[in-house]
């Protein structure tokens, strides 16, 4: 998107009434390009994000249920969207807020996913209730492969808690299978070493504010069970589900990808494909995987890897700004029929 400057337009009495209305008209018009600058916020609706497909599976189905390995529903990914279930609901979103501007290298990466329960604080000086990893790995050069991980850190209470974190890929702690390649599936990809962000304007340990936000499934957070019935509790578990969504600085993100595949020129119109975690543990992934549940023989091409996503294509929509169009334009025909 092109940078706009927002313009103030005069619509001077002396003016015909009909240059009026298309000069009323044209400063909506730029109020609505303007508009358009609104960032994309962690806390924005379910109908702001970008549902994610799955590269082998064109449908944000998501992930089955129960499927957690340490019995913690708050880590266990769900979601129940499907080609004969239409009106289901995602478990993997995707947003970036590209500031508006025409540098194609920076912007926020926002991802969002649904757990099978909300847990509300109880620990003696808890912050949170989820109290583990939710971790997307990027594949940026289409080998299948993961690339580099990002994700909220949320085991404990301590001083790694509630962080936005990045990693590089490590191989695993086990052999390689044969015929298996290092990140090329849950059991040969686990987290290596820890990323630090020396960017001052984006240091790493953001998790409050704009970066992170942990909410219950409701139909203020859904509504898409305005139309579609609203349903908070897909695992069956008679707690409420949950979303979690964190952003992280695409900039740098691009220049550690840049650092250490090799890859250039990636921008936000780059094709990605991602994947989701939950673990306990750096080492082995010991929790859930998105869209598969073979945590420990899957390979990520068919075990949870999405379509491809340039970041742009998650820009939000619909956007404020088509409202505000449309607002000015009504408003200026109605201005043409009083006065007709
Ligand atoms: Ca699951
Ligand atoms: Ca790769
Ligand atoms: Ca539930
Ligand atoms: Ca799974």
């Amino acid at each position: 998107m092109t940078k706009v400057n927002c313009a103030i337009i005069s619509t001077d009495r002396s003016m015909p009434n009909t240059i009026r209305i298309v000069a009323l008209t044209a400063l909506l018009l730029f109020m609505g390009i303007c508009a358009n600058a609104s960032p994309a916020y962690v806390w924005m609706s379910s109908n702001y994000w970008t549902p994610l497909a799955q590269l082998n599976n064109q449908s944000p189905v998501f992930d089955a249920p129960n499927d957690q390995q340490t019995g913690d529903s708050a880590a266990d990914f769900v979601g129940d969207w499907s080609s004969t279930n239409p009106n289901g609901n995602p478990g993997f979103y995707f947003a970036f807020d590209n500031l508006n501007d025409a540098d194609p290298t920076n912007g926020w990466l926002m991802f969002r996913a649904r757990f099978g329960e909300y847990k509300t604080c109880t620990g003696n000086g808890c912050t949170t209730g989820y109290s583990s990893t939710f971790l997307v790995g990027i594949d940026g050069n289409n080998d299948g492969k993961i690339d580099i991980f990002v994700g909220v850190d949320d085991r404990g209470n301590g001083g790694n808690a509630h962080k936005i974190k990045v990693w590089q890929p490590n191989c695993g702690s086990g052999n390689l299978p044969a015929g298996r390649s290092c990140f090329d599936g849950p059991s040969t990809t686990s987290l290596g070493t820890e990323i630090t962000n020396t960017n001052p304007a984006y240091p790493q340990a953001e998790v409050i504010g704009t970066n992170y936000y942990y909410t219950a499934v409701s139909a203020a957070q859904d509504p898409r069970g305005v139309t579609n019935p609203l349903n908070t509790d897909l695992n069956a578990d008679g707690k409420t589900d949950a979303f979690l969504s964190f952003r992280v600085d695409f900039g740098f993100i691009r220049q550690q990808l840049q650092n250490m595949t090799g890859m250039t020129n990636i921008t936000d119109s780059s094709q990605l494909r991602f994947v989701t975690v939950t673990s306990q543990q750096n080492n082995s992934f010991n929790q859930d995987v998105g869209g598969c549940s073979d945590i420990q023989n899957g390979i990520w091409t068919s075990c949870g890897m999405t379509a491809y996503y340039t970041p742009l294509s998650g820009v939000p929509t619909p956007e404020p700004g088509t409202y505000a169009v449309a607002a000015v334009a009504l408003l200026g025909f109605a201005v043409l029929r009083r006065r007709a």
